[in-house]
């Protein structure tokens, strides 16, 4: 077929072409296709009704109330413009004034990335924010954002949803015009856990932002702000917003820990404005800030800089809503807050509460709570979907305030802490993390180095290895490779260094690195890796999934290979993703504009002689029979 598609190119016929036919003609790789688009959902609905999904296996399941989230009626009108439109008449420095101009709190609704990473170990799938985006453009265009993406939401798309993030971002905008959409960008660890080339970070975000992306939220592991400015740049490129922040780690009124005083933070956020920040964000991603800190945090911020101040933070405490008002009172411009049924925890704080709250003083968000709650509660239904990703977490836990475990790592390492039989010695690893925290002379404590110190934290509880033990020069020590890393200098330079005993002691002799890790990474050639991850994905790969392979080469490699069997999976429902269907149940599937696929379970046979069962469905009217291997 591709020889086919070559001889049969107008180009290759009239001879006009290149050494670069194959990467610029992604045509001859369009051959007739095998199985149709139906028949390859039918044959993933099969496998999961007999095989079940091996993400949910062993895991709690929906109660039976679980029912189909109902998504706030709309009118289908034009939607009222809204902050998507200032951004593109004014630019990212006309809209940055604009924000400081403005008198109401902007809110940002951080449900869609922070609010399920937080809370359901990031699996929300696009089918259910696809679902309801429509429905914020139409009746939610005073937002100020939907965090939609980034963080751990990218890999954790195509490794266990089985999704692509691109397609995620794409029909977002697509159903989403007027509001800004908003990720999260670790700098140069981009939408991963180490250092990237610099001209990899460049490529991501110039393709997200030609997929839609709006808002950048930047930040850097240790707060290093020359490691943030390769990102930045970028975004300043793509004339899209450029918000820097700063991570808030420690406490500030800490006499004792003068390393994270006022000072340093409003150095760090002179340094950001001086690399080109439209906004400063405060990224208190444990939920560390209480009032007292904010007032003076963003008061000084604010006046130092200028800029318009936008504040993140987490609920782990249980008392993050106090902060976030305090935050609104001394000038924050913009705050994010997760709708009430993904909020609370280690989640953001209760967005209609706050809105309500706010609504009280003379800064009224200009959203209105009673349509709040609509979207509440069709988020509220859709959560019920994903009971098998739930955190053994009931109340908030003032014990934040000594391990400083962000919010979105926090349920992750106590699964972890679970798998290795540690579950019951939880809180000797919570300990622990705040040990090795001082062992790596206090550091900020954020993707990639939170999981680092989590990964140090667990492998000294699960050894028996103390703090002193670490310290002592004449004691050996297997450290962890992430934390030897770390320490080398791979993921950049906390304030004042590495403490050199420990480091000296987890290089064994290997010299570290001081200055940029970038600086020693060969830069990507992009025509090899794209003829990379064609070979591996068997086909044409465009620009968005060569940003893909290039964060993640082998995520990207399976996840082609399973789209290959089975298509696009975003389209399902979540229960039949999960859980697949039952005899009699109907499911209608939009696979395309205008094209939908009415497909109805008839009975499951028994299995034969080779262990196959058939799969009996109704396509459209049609009877359809997939034979599928029974893996029990
Ligand atoms: C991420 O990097 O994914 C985070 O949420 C950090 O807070
Ligand atoms: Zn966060």
């Amino acid at each position: 077929a591709f020889l086919e598609n070559v001889i049969n190119n107008p180009d290759f016929v009239t001879g006009d072409i290149t050494t670069r036919f194959i990467d610029t003609t992604p045509s001859l790789f369009h051959f007739p296709k095998r199985r149709d688009r139906a028949t390859r959902l039918l044959r993933f609905i099969a496998d999961v009704t007999v095989n079940g999904n091996p993400e949910v296996a062993g895991r709690p399941k929906p109660p039976a109330h679980a029912h189909k989230p109902v998504v706030p009626m709309t009118l289908h009108a034009d939607p009222e413009p809204g902050t998507k439109q200032i951004l593109d008449e004014k630019g990212p420095e006309g809209f940055r004034d604009w924000m400081l101009a403005q008198k109401r709190v902007l809110i940002t609704d951080t449900t869609m990335r922070d609010g399920h990473q937080s809370l359901l170990a990031t699996r929300m799938r696009t089918h259910d924010m696809v679902t309801v985006a429509e429905a914020y453009s139409q009746r939610l265009p005073q937002l100020f954002s939907l965090e939609c993406w980034g963080g751990a939401t990218f890999d954790v798309a195509m490794r266990f949803l089985k999704e692509d993030p691109w397609d995620r971002l794409i029909d977002l905008r697509e159903k989403v015009p007027n509001i800004l959409l908003q990720m999260l960008l670790r700098a140069s660890n981009a939408v991963g856990y180490t250092n990237y080339p610099d001209n990899a970070v460049q490529y991501f975000v110039e393709k997200a932002a030609d997929a839609g992306m709006d808002v950048f939220r930047v930040f850097d592991s240790l707060n290093w702000a020359d490691n943030m400015k390769v990102a930045m740049d970028a975004v300043l490129k793509t004339d899209r917003l450029c918000e820097a922040a700063i991570c808030y780690t420690g406490d500030l009124f800490d006499k004792d820990r003068p390393k994270y005083d006022l000072d340093y933070y409003v150095a760090l956020g002179r340094e950001l404005k001086s690399h080109g920040a439209h906004i400063l964000g405060i990224k208190d991603m444990a939920g560390l800030c209480r009032p007292a800190q904010i007032r003076v945090l963003v008061k000084a911020l604010k006046d130092e800089t200028g800029l318009p101040i936008h504040y993140h933070t987490h609920d782990t405490s249980g008392i993050a809503a106090a902060t976030v008002l305090a935050a609104c009172e001394a000038g924050a411009d913009a705050v994010d807050a997760a709708m009430d049924s993904f909020s609370g925890l280690t989640s953001q704080p209760n967005l209609g509460s706050i809105v309500t709250a706010l609504n009280d003083g003379d800064r009224p968000t200009g959203l209105d709570p009673a349509t709040i709650r609509s979207f509440s509660d069709y988020w509220e239904a859709v959560r019920v979907h994903y009971t098998a990703f739930e955190p053994d977490l009931r109340a908030g836990a003032s014990e934040v305030y000594l391990h400083e475990m962000p919010g979105g790592q926090f349920t992750n390492l106590k699964e972890q802490a679970r798998a290795l039989g540690l579950a019951e010695r939880w809180h000797e690893v919570a300990r622990m993390y705040a040990e090795v925290n001082k062992l790596f002379g206090d550091i900020v404590k954020v993707t990639p180095s939170s999981k680092v110190v989590g990964d140090m934290a667990l492998y000294m509880v699960s050894s028996g290895i103390t703090p002193e033990a670490v310290s002592d020069p004449n004691t050996d020590i297997a450290f962890p490779d992430s934390v030897v890393a770390m320490l080398r200098g791979d993921l950049g330079q906390p304030p004042g260094g590495w403490p050199a005993d420990i480091q000296k002691k987890a290089l064994k002799g290997e010299a570290p690195i001081l200055d940029r890790p970038g600086k020693h990474l060969a830069p990507v050639d992009f025509a090899e890796e794209r003829a990379k991850a064609q070979k591996a994905a068997q086909r044409h790969v465009g620009d968005f999934e060569l940003a893909s392979h290039i964060m993640y080469p082998k995520v990207f490699s399976d996840f082609a290979a399973f789209r290959r069997d089975y298509g696009r999976l975003d389209v399902l429902p979540t229960p039949v993703f999960f859980y697949g269907m039952k005899p009699g149940e109907e499911i209608a599937v939009d696979i395309d504009r205008g094209k939908t696929l009415a497909i109805r379970m008839m009975t499951v046979g028994e299995a034969d002689e080779k262990g196959e069962r058939e799969v009996f469905f109704d396509l459209n009217g049609q009877p359809r029979v997939i034979r599928v291997a029974d893996k029990a």
